[in-house]
């Protein structure tokens, strides 16, 4: 890396909240990452954790918190159609393998040389929706810079053979021009339309969130053929622009309602609107240079401005984020549950009927274990979330427990 912070300061044109707000976001991820490295904490992580049973008072809902395994800053989940649980480790570029029984393979499936400072690392992760017969699986990771090329965050397919991944491709590339290493963004997942949706965030750049020519703030939308990716036919703003949905900041994740097909995103603001919103095609959703803050309000003179379901200030980092759909807590079907980085709630949200607006926000009690990263709903119909606390991290899991 040879990416200074003074030279990150110095192309940040989004004003000075924005960049407070950097800082802010820098110490906290530095802290827990020294927090990972630390003796001390390293040795707790090792004593067994004691399951603890808590009731959701609103849906008299009892559930039990459960380590299921120690995982190294686990911020991107998926399972495979058999039950196997894929982890990405942001630090270390590796995806990694648990088995259904919950026993993680020894060996890394794959480890993609990756710069992980800050917000940058081996960050998304995506399983093809047809596995079984394409073995396909996908990442997203940022790519060190070299003496010819800008690092650059990448969308990389390889094939998961007998616990190894095999042959990665690359199959789009957005390079970090700027040298920032924030607001990357950098997840996938497919829509129930079998397409590949990738978000990016501005690279601290507000400017390209509405640049309709530039692929940064932006969810896209792809079609995958064998040979890589080409932008989805009817996508909105016509058919050779991969643009799903334009003017976000960093949209750290999204999910797809296995039921309705609705989108929904996660994205972090600046020192003010952190968001939950239903992504339509061919909609603004705002973050613009000299963005003021609005919360669920209006923004004059954008076409198509969407606002937020939900608006958070003072701000939270929202997270990882699902519309559960499992058999193992039938009062929080079709809920929207989503994390946050800044103090590890977990929070339920009742959606309206048809999907289009948040009823109610309520709060899970995990007691001290922080939901900091990635939500995903397993096999089972279990929650399992990434935190980072207890070394260097964890997987956790709420599990139903009926009398
Ligand atoms: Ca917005
Ligand atoms: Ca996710």
């Amino acid at each position: 890396m040879h990416i200074s912070i003074v030279s990150v300061v110095s192309s940040a044109t989004q004003g000075a909240n924005a960049l407070h707000r950097g800082r802010r976001g820098l110490s906290v991820f530095v802290c827990l990452l020294l927090l990972g490295l630390g003796g001390g904490e390293a040795l707790r992580a090792q004593e067994p954790f004691q399951p603890r049973t808590f009731t959701d008072p609103v849906t008299n809902t009892t559930y039990r918190l459960e380590r299921y395994l120690l995982a190294n800053f686990p911020v991107g989940m998926a399972f495979l159609p058999d039950g196997t649980l894929l982890y990405n480790e942001k630090t270390t570029g590796s995806v990694r393998l648990v088995t259904p029984e919950g026993r993680l393979q020894p060996q890394p499936v794959l480890t993609l040389p990756t710069s992980a400072l800050q917000e940058r690392g081996m960050l998304g992760l995506a399983v093809d929706p047809n596995f079984e017969q394409t073995r396909y699986i996908y990442v997203v990771h940022t790519r060190e810079g070299t003496a010819r090329d800008f690092p650059a965050n990448q969308l990389v397919r390889f094939r998961l053979e007998e616990g190894r991944g095999v042959d990665p491709q690359v199959l789009a590339s957005y390079p970090i021009t700027n040298g920032s290493l924030l607001h990357n963004g950098g997840n996938v997942h497919f829509g129930t339309d079998g397409r590949l949706y990738l978000s990016l965030g501005d690279y601290g750049e507000a400017v390209h969130s509405q640049d309709l020519n530039s692929p940064l703030g932006k969810i896209l939308r792809f079609q995958v053929t064998e040979d890589g990716l080409i932008p989805a036919v009817g996508n909105p703003y016509g058919d050779d622009n991969p643009a799903y949905a334009i003017g976000f900041r960093n949209p750290f994740d999204f999910t797809f309602d296995a039921l309705t097909g609705r989108l929904y995103v996660s994205e972090v603001g600046p020192s003010c609107d952190d968001e939950i919103n239903l992504v339509l095609p061919g909609f603004n959703y705002g973050w613009r240079p000299d963005y003021e803050c609005v919360g669920t309000g209006l923004i004059r003179g954008l076409t198509l401005y969407a606002p937020p379901l939900l608006s958070f200030t003072p701000v939270e980092a929202p997270t990882g984020i699902i519309v559960y759909r499992g058999a193992a807590f039938p009062a929080w079907q079709g809920n929207l549950l989503f994390c946050n980085w800044n103090f590890g709630d977990l929070r339920r949200v009742v959606l309206s009927a048809d999907g289009t607006k948040a009823e109610a926000v309520h709060k899970l009690d995990l007691g001290r274990v922080g939901c900091r990263i990635d939500l995903v709903e397993g096999p089972d119909g279990a929650i399992y979330f990434g935190t980072v606390e207890a070394g260097s991290g964890a997987i956790m899991r709420l599990v139903p427990v009926t009398e």
